[in-house]
Protein backbone atom coordinates (compact mmCIF):
# COMPACT_ATOMS: atom_id res chain seq x y z
CA UNK A 1 0.00 0.00 0.00
CA UNK A 2 1.42 3.58 -1.14
CA UNK A 3 0.14 7.30 -0.70
CA UNK A 4 1.22 10.68 -2.03
CA UNK A 5 -0.30 12.11 -5.10
CA UNK A 6 0.74 14.28 -8.34
CA UNK A 7 -1.11 17.41 -9.36
CA UNK A 8 -0.37 18.26 -13.02
CA UNK A 9 -0.12 21.90 -14.12
CA UNK A 10 1.05 20.54 -17.52
CA UNK A 11 -0.06 17.44 -18.31
CA UNK A 12 2.93 16.52 -20.77
CA UNK A 13 2.80 12.57 -20.16
CA UNK A 14 6.60 12.86 -20.19
CA UNK A 15 8.58 9.80 -18.67
CA UNK A 16 11.99 11.20 -18.31
CA UNK A 17 15.19 8.44 -17.45
CA UNK A 18 16.00 8.06 -13.69
CA UNK A 19 19.67 9.10 -14.92
CA UNK A 20 18.18 12.15 -16.40
CA UNK A 21 16.84 13.67 -13.43
CA UNK A 22 18.44 15.82 -11.14
CA UNK A 23 16.81 16.22 -7.34
CA UNK A 24 18.15 18.71 -4.96
CA UNK A 25 17.11 20.26 -1.75
CA UNK A 26 17.76 23.77 -0.46
CA UNK A 27 21.42 25.37 -0.85
CA UNK A 28 23.19 26.01 2.59
CA UNK A 29 24.31 28.89 1.41
CA UNK A 30 21.66 31.26 -0.24
CA UNK A 31 20.06 31.67 3.44
CA UNK A 32 23.67 32.36 5.42
CA UNK A 33 24.55 35.89 3.23
CA UNK A 34 20.64 36.78 3.34
CA UNK A 35 20.32 39.62 6.36
CA UNK A 36 16.80 38.28 6.68
CA UNK A 37 17.92 34.76 7.58
CA UNK A 38 20.83 35.48 9.67
CA UNK A 39 18.79 34.26 12.57
CA UNK A 40 17.49 30.93 10.60
CA UNK A 41 20.74 28.93 10.91
CA UNK A 42 19.18 25.54 10.29
CA UNK A 43 20.90 25.08 7.41
CA UNK A 44 24.34 24.17 8.30
CA UNK A 45 27.73 24.99 6.67
CA UNK A 46 28.46 21.47 5.80
CA UNK A 47 24.80 20.80 4.36
CA UNK A 48 23.56 18.92 7.30
CA UNK A 49 20.48 20.66 9.60
CA UNK A 50 20.90 21.98 13.22
CA UNK A 51 18.12 20.85 14.50
CA UNK A 52 18.02 23.24 17.81
CA UNK A 53 19.91 26.24 16.09
CA UNK A 54 16.88 28.42 16.46
CA UNK A 55 16.05 27.66 19.88
CA UNK A 56 19.42 28.04 21.28
CA UNK A 57 20.14 30.75 19.40
CA UNK A 58 19.49 33.38 22.26
CA UNK A 59 21.42 31.79 24.98
CA UNK A 60 25.05 32.15 25.48
CA UNK A 61 27.60 29.57 23.53
CA UNK A 62 28.66 27.72 26.38
CA UNK A 63 25.19 26.40 27.22
CA UNK A 64 23.89 25.90 23.45
CA UNK A 65 23.05 22.54 22.12
CA UNK A 66 22.52 21.21 18.67
CA UNK A 67 22.25 18.38 16.60
CA UNK A 68 23.43 17.70 13.22
CA UNK A 69 20.98 14.96 11.03
CA UNK A 70 20.46 15.05 7.66
CA UNK A 71 17.15 16.14 6.01
CA UNK A 72 15.36 13.10 6.53
CA UNK A 73 12.47 13.56 3.95
CA UNK A 74 15.47 13.44 1.33
CA UNK A 75 17.46 10.97 2.75
CA UNK A 76 14.32 8.79 2.36
CA UNK A 77 13.83 9.58 -1.17
CA UNK A 78 17.63 9.08 -2.10
CA UNK A 79 17.61 5.53 -0.47
CA UNK A 80 14.44 4.32 -2.39
CA UNK A 81 14.88 6.21 -5.64
CA UNK A 82 17.73 4.85 -7.70
CA UNK A 83 18.84 6.65 -10.97
CA UNK A 84 18.84 10.07 -10.00
CA UNK A 85 21.19 12.65 -9.12
CA UNK A 86 20.51 14.07 -5.55
CA UNK A 87 22.27 17.47 -4.05
CA UNK A 88 21.73 17.25 -0.42
CA UNK A 89 21.70 20.88 0.58
CA UNK A 90 24.69 21.92 -1.84
CA UNK A 91 25.99 25.06 -2.45
CA UNK A 92 24.44 27.26 -5.15
CA UNK A 93 27.25 26.94 -7.34
CA UNK A 94 26.92 23.30 -7.55
CA UNK A 95 23.61 23.45 -8.38
CA UNK A 96 24.09 25.28 -11.20
CA UNK A 97 27.42 23.49 -12.34
CA UNK A 98 25.01 20.07 -12.55
CA UNK A 99 22.94 22.37 -14.83
CA UNK A 100 25.25 23.08 -17.26
CA UNK A 101 26.44 19.62 -17.74
CA UNK A 102 23.64 19.38 -20.03
CA UNK A 103 22.91 15.53 -18.47
CA UNK A 104 19.05 16.62 -17.17
CA UNK A 105 15.84 16.94 -18.78
CA UNK A 106 13.97 17.31 -15.06
CA UNK A 107 14.96 19.53 -12.30
CA UNK A 108 13.03 18.46 -9.15
CA UNK A 109 12.84 20.62 -5.97
CA UNK A 110 12.32 19.81 -2.20
CA UNK A 111 11.02 22.65 -0.63
CA UNK A 112 9.50 24.57 2.32
CA UNK A 113 6.92 27.06 2.43
CA UNK A 114 9.68 29.30 3.72
CA UNK A 115 12.34 28.33 0.57
CA UNK A 116 9.68 28.34 -1.74
CA UNK A 117 10.36 31.78 -3.23
CA UNK A 118 13.87 30.34 -3.96
CA UNK A 119 12.65 27.38 -5.70
CA UNK A 120 10.77 29.47 -7.82
CA UNK A 121 14.09 32.02 -8.61
CA UNK A 122 15.75 28.46 -9.30
CA UNK A 123 13.26 26.57 -12.03
CA UNK A 124 12.80 29.92 -14.17
CA UNK A 125 16.19 29.77 -14.17
CA UNK A 126 16.47 26.43 -14.98
CA UNK A 127 14.42 26.56 -18.06
CA UNK A 128 15.40 29.79 -19.32
CA UNK A 129 18.89 29.21 -19.22
CA UNK A 130 20.11 25.70 -19.15
CA UNK A 131 17.13 24.30 -21.12
CA UNK A 132 15.46 21.90 -18.62
CA UNK A 133 12.33 20.44 -20.13
CA UNK A 134 10.03 19.96 -16.72
CA UNK A 135 10.56 21.48 -12.98
CA UNK A 136 8.51 19.49 -10.56
CA UNK A 137 8.22 20.35 -6.80
CA UNK A 138 7.89 18.00 -3.69
CA UNK A 139 7.61 18.75 -0.34
CA UNK A 140 5.84 20.91 2.00
CA UNK A 141 5.90 23.86 -0.42
CA UNK A 142 3.63 22.35 -2.26
CA UNK A 143 0.35 23.61 -0.04
CA UNK A 144 1.71 27.64 -1.17
CA UNK A 145 -1.23 28.43 -3.36
CA UNK A 146 1.28 31.07 -4.60
CA UNK A 147 0.09 31.99 -8.41
CA UNK A 148 3.51 32.43 -9.43
CA UNK A 149 4.03 28.36 -8.86
CA UNK A 150 1.63 27.58 -11.91
CA UNK A 151 3.92 29.71 -14.19
CA UNK A 152 7.03 27.53 -13.69
CA UNK A 153 6.36 24.22 -12.33
CA UNK A 154 4.75 21.36 -14.28
CA UNK A 155 4.16 18.71 -11.68
CA UNK A 156 3.63 19.48 -7.74
CA UNK A 157 4.36 15.92 -5.47
CA UNK A 158 1.88 15.80 -2.44
CA UNK A 159 2.86 13.65 0.51
CA UNK A 160 5.37 11.38 0.50
CA UNK A 161 7.21 10.56 -2.43
CA UNK A 162 9.08 7.29 -2.81
CA UNK A 163 5.92 6.25 -4.76
CA UNK A 164 5.05 8.28 -6.81
CA UNK A 165 8.08 9.75 -8.08
CA UNK A 166 9.87 6.09 -8.56
CA UNK A 167 6.77 5.70 -10.98
CA UNK A 168 7.12 9.46 -12.72
CA UNK A 169 10.49 8.08 -14.45
CA UNK A 170 9.79 4.86 -15.39
CA UNK A 171 10.65 2.74 -11.81
CA UNK A 172 8.63 0.33 -10.12
CA UNK A 173 6.29 2.20 -7.71
CA UNK A 174 7.36 1.50 -3.88
CA UNK A 175 4.73 0.53 -1.46
CA UNK A 176 5.71 1.98 2.25
CA UNK A 177 6.52 -1.74 3.27
CA UNK A 178 9.03 -1.62 0.52
CA UNK A 179 10.82 1.56 1.93
CA UNK A 180 13.59 0.98 3.01
CA UNK A 181 14.70 2.89 6.21
CA UNK A 182 17.71 5.62 5.50
CA UNK A 183 21.22 6.04 7.29
CA UNK A 184 19.69 8.52 10.00
CA UNK A 185 22.93 8.79 12.44
CA UNK A 186 22.84 12.09 14.35
CA UNK A 187 25.59 14.08 16.16
CA UNK A 188 24.24 15.61 18.97
CA UNK A 189 25.79 18.10 21.37
CA UNK A 190 23.60 17.58 24.21
CA UNK A 191 23.65 19.53 27.78
CA UNK A 192 27.23 18.94 27.93
CA UNK A 193 27.61 15.82 26.37
CA UNK A 194 28.29 14.72 23.04
CA UNK A 195 26.35 11.81 21.45
CA UNK A 196 25.54 10.02 18.71
CA UNK A 197 21.91 8.59 17.94
CA UNK A 198 20.31 6.40 15.68
CA UNK A 199 16.98 8.20 14.34
CA UNK A 200 13.98 5.90 13.24
CA UNK A 201 10.96 6.62 11.89
CA UNK A 202 8.76 3.32 11.63
CA UNK A 203 5.06 5.60 10.60
CA UNK A 204 5.43 9.43 8.65
CA UNK A 205 2.46 11.91 9.33
CA UNK A 206 -0.51 11.70 11.50
CA UNK A 207 -3.53 10.97 11.76
CA UNK A 208 -5.00 13.73 13.83
CA UNK A 209 -6.42 16.73 12.77
CA UNK A 210 -5.31 20.21 14.38
CA UNK A 211 -6.37 22.94 12.42
CA UNK A 212 -3.32 24.98 12.45
CA UNK A 213 -1.00 21.54 11.74
CA UNK A 214 0.27 20.68 7.65
CA UNK A 215 0.85 16.95 8.64
CA UNK A 216 -2.64 15.91 7.71
CA UNK A 217 -3.45 18.16 4.71
CA UNK A 218 -0.36 17.02 3.20
CA UNK A 219 -0.47 12.80 3.83
CA UNK A 220 -4.59 12.65 4.88
CA UNK A 221 -4.02 10.10 8.11
CA UNK A 222 -0.23 9.86 7.20
CA UNK A 223 1.36 7.25 5.80
CA UNK A 224 1.30 3.32 6.07
CA UNK A 225 4.18 1.99 8.47
CA UNK A 226 7.44 1.16 7.02
CA UNK A 227 7.91 -2.72 7.47
CA UNK A 228 9.27 -4.92 10.35
CA UNK A 229 12.10 -5.61 7.98
CA UNK A 230 13.33 -2.68 7.65
CA UNK A 231 12.86 -1.34 10.86
CA UNK A 232 15.14 -4.61 12.31
CA UNK A 233 17.59 -3.62 9.46
CA UNK A 234 17.93 0.35 9.87
CA UNK A 235 18.43 -1.32 14.03
CA UNK A 236 21.04 -3.76 12.98
CA UNK A 237 23.08 -0.87 11.64
CA UNK A 238 22.67 1.36 14.17
CA UNK A 239 23.83 -1.12 16.50
CA UNK A 240 26.76 -1.98 14.44
CA UNK A 241 28.08 1.48 14.46
CA UNK A 242 27.79 1.37 18.15
CA UNK A 243 24.95 3.66 18.70
CA UNK A 244 23.46 2.83 21.91
CA UNK A 245 20.57 5.06 21.71
CA UNK A 246 17.31 5.29 19.16
CA UNK A 247 15.19 8.52 18.98
CA UNK A 248 11.93 7.94 17.41
CA UNK A 249 10.65 11.02 14.60
CA UNK A 250 7.28 9.74 13.91
CA UNK A 251 4.86 12.60 14.19
CA UNK A 252 2.68 10.51 16.75
CA UNK A 253 4.19 7.25 18.25
CA UNK A 254 2.02 4.26 19.30
CA UNK A 255 4.10 2.01 20.92
CA UNK A 256 1.61 -0.48 22.09
CA UNK A 257 -0.44 -1.22 18.90
CA UNK A 258 1.20 -4.18 16.70
CA UNK A 259 3.42 -2.70 14.92
CA UNK A 260 4.51 -0.47 17.98
CA UNK A 261 4.90 -3.61 20.30
CA UNK A 262 7.07 -5.15 17.09
CA UNK A 263 9.63 -2.14 17.21
CA UNK A 264 9.66 -1.97 21.04
CA UNK A 265 11.10 -5.53 20.75
CA UNK A 266 13.41 -5.06 18.23
CA UNK A 267 14.56 -2.19 20.16
CA UNK A 268 14.39 -4.57 23.37
CA UNK A 269 16.41 -7.33 21.65
CA UNK A 270 19.11 -5.43 20.94
CA UNK A 271 19.69 -3.33 24.46
CA UNK A 272 19.24 -0.04 23.35
CA UNK A 273 18.27 2.72 25.17
CA UNK A 274 15.32 5.08 23.24
CA UNK A 275 13.76 8.32 23.31
CA UNK A 276 10.72 9.72 20.71
CA UNK A 277 8.47 12.55 19.73
CA UNK A 278 5.05 11.65 20.60
CA UNK A 279 1.74 13.22 21.43
CA UNK A 280 0.03 13.60 25.17
CA UNK A 281 -2.84 11.77 23.37
CA UNK A 282 -0.79 9.13 22.68
CA UNK A 283 0.44 8.91 25.77
CA UNK A 284 -3.14 8.55 27.29
CA UNK A 285 -3.51 5.32 25.53
CA UNK A 286 -0.29 4.18 27.11
CA UNK A 287 -1.95 4.95 30.30
CA UNK A 288 0.33 5.08 33.77
CA UNK A 289 1.35 0.97 33.38
CA UNK A 290 2.14 1.43 30.16
CA UNK A 291 4.52 4.58 30.46
CA UNK A 292 5.99 2.30 33.94
CA UNK A 293 6.75 -0.10 31.44
CA UNK A 294 8.17 1.60 28.60
CA UNK A 295 10.59 2.94 30.96
CA UNK A 296 11.33 0.02 32.32
CA UNK A 297 12.35 -0.87 28.49
CA UNK A 298 14.75 1.98 27.64
CA UNK A 299 12.51 4.75 27.25
CA UNK A 300 15.22 7.71 28.74
CA UNK A 301 13.36 10.78 26.98
CA UNK A 302 10.52 12.18 25.34
CA UNK A 303 9.35 15.16 23.42
CA UNK A 304 6.03 16.10 23.14
CA UNK A 305 4.06 18.53 21.81
CA UNK A 306 2.93 20.81 24.41
CA UNK A 307 2.00 23.91 21.66
CA UNK A 308 -0.30 25.23 24.58
CA UNK A 309 -1.41 25.62 28.05
CA UNK A 310 -4.63 27.53 27.62
CA UNK A 311 -7.51 25.18 26.86
CA UNK A 312 -9.38 27.63 24.93
CA UNK A 313 -6.46 27.65 22.61
CA UNK A 314 -6.08 23.60 22.63
CA UNK A 315 -10.66 23.26 21.84
CA UNK A 316 -10.29 25.68 18.87
CA UNK A 317 -7.68 24.09 17.06
CA UNK A 318 -9.46 20.89 17.45
CA UNK A 319 -6.10 19.29 19.72
CA UNK A 320 -7.31 16.37 21.35
CA UNK A 321 -5.60 17.16 24.84
CA UNK A 322 -6.48 19.29 28.05
CA UNK A 323 -4.27 21.37 30.21
CA UNK A 324 -4.90 18.99 32.95
CA UNK A 325 -4.17 15.98 31.42
CA UNK A 326 -0.78 17.14 30.23
CA UNK A 327 -0.12 18.57 33.47
CA UNK A 328 -0.57 15.20 35.35
CA UNK A 329 1.66 13.04 32.56
CA UNK A 330 4.41 15.35 33.08
CA UNK A 331 4.05 14.42 37.10
CA UNK A 332 4.34 11.00 36.05
CA UNK A 333 6.90 11.44 33.23
CA UNK A 334 9.26 13.44 36.31
CA UNK A 335 8.52 10.82 38.83
CA UNK A 336 9.78 8.15 36.36
CA UNK A 337 12.93 10.04 35.60
CA UNK A 338 12.08 10.15 32.14
CA UNK A 339 13.41 13.31 30.56
CA UNK A 340 11.19 15.68 28.73
CA UNK A 341 11.48 18.37 25.97
CA UNK A 342 8.35 20.19 24.36
CA UNK A 343 7.16 22.14 21.83
CA UNK A 344 5.36 25.16 22.23
CA UNK A 345 3.49 27.66 20.24
CA UNK A 346 2.83 30.96 20.77
CA UNK A 347 0.40 33.77 19.75
CA UNK A 348 -2.28 31.44 19.27
CA UNK A 349 -5.73 33.57 18.67
CA UNK A 350 -6.42 34.01 22.33
CA UNK A 351 -3.04 34.25 23.66
CA UNK A 352 -1.83 37.57 25.49
CA UNK A 353 1.55 38.95 26.53
CA UNK A 354 0.92 37.75 29.54
CA UNK A 355 -0.78 34.57 29.15
CA UNK A 356 2.50 33.87 27.41
CA UNK A 357 4.49 35.25 30.11
CA UNK A 358 2.59 33.08 32.52
CA UNK A 359 3.22 29.92 30.68
CA UNK A 360 6.52 30.60 30.59
CA UNK A 361 6.33 30.39 34.62
CA UNK A 362 4.57 27.49 34.04
CA UNK A 363 6.89 25.13 31.76
CA UNK A 364 9.66 25.70 34.23
CA UNK A 365 7.63 24.37 37.03
CA UNK A 366 6.45 21.78 35.00
CA UNK A 367 9.99 20.23 34.53
CA UNK A 368 10.29 20.44 30.96
CA UNK A 369 14.06 20.39 30.06
CA UNK A 370 14.33 22.30 26.56
CA UNK A 371 11.28 24.12 24.84
CA UNK A 372 11.12 24.30 20.78
CA UNK A 373 9.38 27.43 20.51
CA UNK A 374 7.73 28.56 17.37
CA UNK A 375 4.76 31.64 16.58
CA UNK A 376 2.14 30.14 15.56
CA UNK A 377 1.93 30.26 11.26
CA UNK A 378 -1.11 30.01 8.68
CA UNK A 379 0.59 27.04 7.11
CA UNK A 380 -0.80 27.20 3.70
CA UNK A 381 -3.24 24.50 3.25
CA UNK A 382 -4.53 24.20 6.99
CA UNK A 383 -7.70 24.92 7.93
CA UNK A 384 -5.66 28.27 9.72
CA UNK A 385 -4.53 29.25 6.98
CA UNK A 386 -8.29 29.98 4.78
CA UNK A 387 -9.98 31.46 7.82
CA UNK A 388 -6.97 33.92 8.20
CA UNK A 389 -7.22 34.30 4.18
CA UNK A 390 -11.16 34.53 3.88
CA UNK A 391 -10.35 36.93 6.96
CA UNK A 392 -7.98 39.33 5.11
CA UNK A 393 -6.14 38.75 8.23
CA UNK A 394 -2.67 37.95 6.51
CA UNK A 395 -0.07 40.74 7.00
CA UNK A 396 3.01 39.33 5.19
CA UNK A 397 2.84 37.74 2.00
CA UNK A 398 6.92 37.05 2.12
CA UNK A 399 6.93 33.32 2.17
CA UNK A 400 10.65 33.08 3.41
CA UNK A 401 9.54 34.46 6.72
CA UNK A 402 6.42 31.83 7.04
CA UNK A 403 9.36 29.72 9.23
CA UNK A 404 7.67 30.25 12.98
CA UNK A 405 10.27 32.92 13.76
CA UNK A 406 7.57 36.20 12.52
CA UNK A 407 4.30 36.70 13.05
CA UNK A 408 2.80 36.93 9.38
CA UNK A 409 -0.99 37.22 10.06
CA UNK A 410 -2.98 40.18 12.34
CA UNK A 411 -3.10 38.85 15.75
CA UNK A 412 -5.77 40.01 17.81
CA UNK A 413 -3.58 40.99 20.90
CA UNK A 414 -0.19 41.19 19.72
CA UNK A 415 1.53 43.02 17.24
CA UNK A 416 4.76 41.65 15.05
CA UNK A 417 7.53 43.04 17.01
CA UNK A 418 6.37 42.28 20.68
CA UNK A 419 5.49 38.66 19.08
CA UNK A 420 9.72 38.20 18.31
CA UNK A 421 10.33 39.64 21.75
CA UNK A 422 8.10 37.46 23.36
CA UNK A 423 10.25 35.11 21.18
CA UNK A 424 13.42 35.55 21.86
CA UNK A 425 12.36 35.40 25.97
CA UNK A 426 10.74 32.23 25.84
CA UNK A 427 13.97 30.65 23.24
CA UNK A 428 16.41 32.34 25.89
CA UNK A 429 14.60 32.12 29.53
CA UNK A 430 13.06 28.68 29.33
CA UNK A 431 16.49 27.18 27.65
CA UNK A 432 18.82 28.64 29.73
CA UNK A 433 20.09 26.88 32.86
CA UNK A 434 20.30 29.98 34.93
CA UNK A 435 16.76 30.00 34.77
CA UNK A 436 15.63 26.52 34.60
CA UNK A 437 16.41 24.01 37.02
CA UNK A 438 15.24 21.05 35.55
CA UNK A 439 17.97 21.92 32.47
CA UNK A 440 20.68 22.74 35.23
CA UNK A 441 20.63 19.76 36.75
CA UNK A 442 20.40 17.70 33.45
CA UNK A 443 23.24 19.85 32.87
CA UNK A 444 25.17 18.51 35.98
CA UNK A 445 23.97 14.92 35.80
CA UNK A 446 25.68 14.51 31.94
CA UNK A 447 28.83 16.84 32.75
CA UNK A 448 29.54 14.66 35.32
CA UNK A 449 28.63 11.25 33.64
CA UNK A 450 31.13 12.17 31.06
CA UNK A 451 34.28 13.30 33.15
C1 LIG B 1 11.32 16.73 12.03
C2 LIG B 1 11.07 18.15 11.55
C3 LIG B 1 12.12 19.05 11.55
C4 LIG B 1 13.53 18.65 11.86
C5 LIG B 1 14.13 18.15 10.56
C6 LIG B 1 14.64 16.80 10.81
C7 LIG B 1 15.30 16.28 9.62
N1 LIG B 1 16.47 15.80 9.88
O1 LIG B 1 14.79 16.32 8.51
C8 LIG B 1 14.20 19.98 12.26
C9 LIG B 1 14.09 20.16 13.75
C10 LIG B 1 15.65 20.15 11.84
C11 LIG B 1 13.28 20.95 11.56
C12 LIG B 1 13.66 22.21 11.27
C13 LIG B 1 12.83 23.10 10.64
N2 LIG B 1 11.52 22.96 10.41
CO1 LIG B 1 10.59 21.31 10.63
N3 LIG B 1 9.53 19.78 10.85
C14 LIG B 1 9.79 18.56 11.17
C15 LIG B 1 8.52 17.72 11.16
C16 LIG B 1 8.12 17.49 12.62
C17 LIG B 1 8.61 16.37 10.44
C18 LIG B 1 9.12 16.43 9.02
C19 LIG B 1 9.63 15.10 8.56
O2 LIG B 1 10.77 14.81 8.71
N4 LIG B 1 8.77 14.22 8.02
C20 LIG B 1 9.17 12.89 7.57
C21 LIG B 1 9.90 12.92 6.22
C22 LIG B 1 10.27 11.52 5.77
O3 LIG B 1 9.04 13.44 5.28
P1 LIG B 1 9.27 14.79 4.46
O4 LIG B 1 10.37 15.57 5.02
O5 LIG B 1 7.97 15.44 4.29
O6 LIG B 1 9.75 14.25 3.01
C23 LIG B 1 8.89 13.51 2.16
C24 LIG B 1 7.95 14.36 1.32
O7 LIG B 1 7.90 15.70 1.68
C25 LIG B 1 8.37 14.15 -0.10
N5 LIG B 1 9.27 15.11 -0.70
C26 LIG B 1 10.07 16.01 -0.15
N6 LIG B 1 10.76 16.67 -1.08
C27 LIG B 1 10.40 16.17 -2.26
C28 LIG B 1 10.80 16.49 -3.54
C29 LIG B 1 10.23 15.80 -4.61
C30 LIG B 1 10.61 16.16 -5.99
C31 LIG B 1 9.28 14.78 -4.38
C32 LIG B 1 8.68 14.04 -5.49
C33 LIG B 1 8.88 14.48 -3.07
C34 LIG B 1 9.44 15.17 -2.05
O8 LIG B 1 9.03 12.89 -0.04
C35 LIG B 1 9.78 12.81 1.17
C36 LIG B 1 10.08 11.36 1.52
O9 LIG B 1 8.90 10.62 1.62
C37 LIG B 1 7.54 18.65 10.39
C38 LIG B 1 6.14 18.66 10.97
C39 LIG B 1 5.21 17.75 10.36
N7 LIG B 1 4.03 17.90 10.83
O10 LIG B 1 5.51 16.95 9.51
C40 LIG B 1 8.15 20.03 10.61
C41 LIG B 1 8.03 21.06 9.51
C42 LIG B 1 8.32 20.39 8.20
N8 LIG B 1 9.09 22.01 9.83
C43 LIG B 1 8.79 23.24 9.56
C44 LIG B 1 9.66 24.34 9.74
C45 LIG B 1 9.06 25.72 9.49
C46 LIG B 1 10.98 24.17 10.10
C47 LIG B 1 12.03 25.25 10.30
C48 LIG B 1 12.03 26.40 9.31
C49 LIG B 1 11.85 25.71 11.75
C50 LIG B 1 12.80 26.77 12.19
N9 LIG B 1 12.33 27.96 12.32
O11 LIG B 1 13.94 26.48 12.38
C51 LIG B 1 13.31 24.42 10.17
C52 LIG B 1 13.74 24.32 8.72
C53 LIG B 1 14.57 23.12 8.44
C54 LIG B 1 14.65 22.75 7.00
N10 LIG B 1 14.35 21.52 6.67
O12 LIG B 1 14.99 23.53 6.15
C55 LIG B 1 7.40 23.34 9.05
C56 LIG B 1 7.38 23.58 7.55
C57 LIG B 1 6.26 24.49 7.20
C58 LIG B 1 6.11 24.61 5.78
N11 LIG B 1 4.86 24.50 5.33
O13 LIG B 1 7.07 24.84 5.09
C59 LIG B 1 6.77 21.98 9.50
C60 LIG B 1 5.64 21.45 8.62
C61 LIG B 1 6.33 22.17 10.98
C62 LIG B 1 5.21 23.10 11.15
N12 LIG B 1 5.51 24.33 11.46
O14 LIG B 1 4.09 22.72 11.04
N13 LIG B 1 12.07 20.38 11.30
Amino acid sequence: MAKGRVVYLRETNFTPRPERVLITSAPRDVYENDPMHRRLPVLTGDGFLNGFSEYSTDIPEEWKFSTWQKDYGFAFLEANIKGPTFLHHPYSTTIIEHLESGVYDVLCISAFTWTLPWAIKMAHLAKREYGIKEVWLGGYAVMTDEPAMNQVFDRLFWGYGENVLNQAIGLSPKSAEEVKHPDLITRADWLGRKTQIGHLIFKRGCPNRCTYCADPVFQPGGDYPLSIDAVEEILDYYKWNDIKSVYISNQETHMFNTFGQEVLHAIKKRDMYFGMLTSFQALAFCGEDGIRELRDSGLSFLLVGLESLNDKNLEKTKRKTRQKFMEDTLKLLRQLNIGVTSTYMICFEDDTVESIREAKKKIIDLGIIVSLFNITVPLPGTPFYYQCKEQNMITDWNWSRWTGNHLVWKHPNIDPVTAKELLAEMRSEVNHPDYNPTLFKQWERNTKKSC
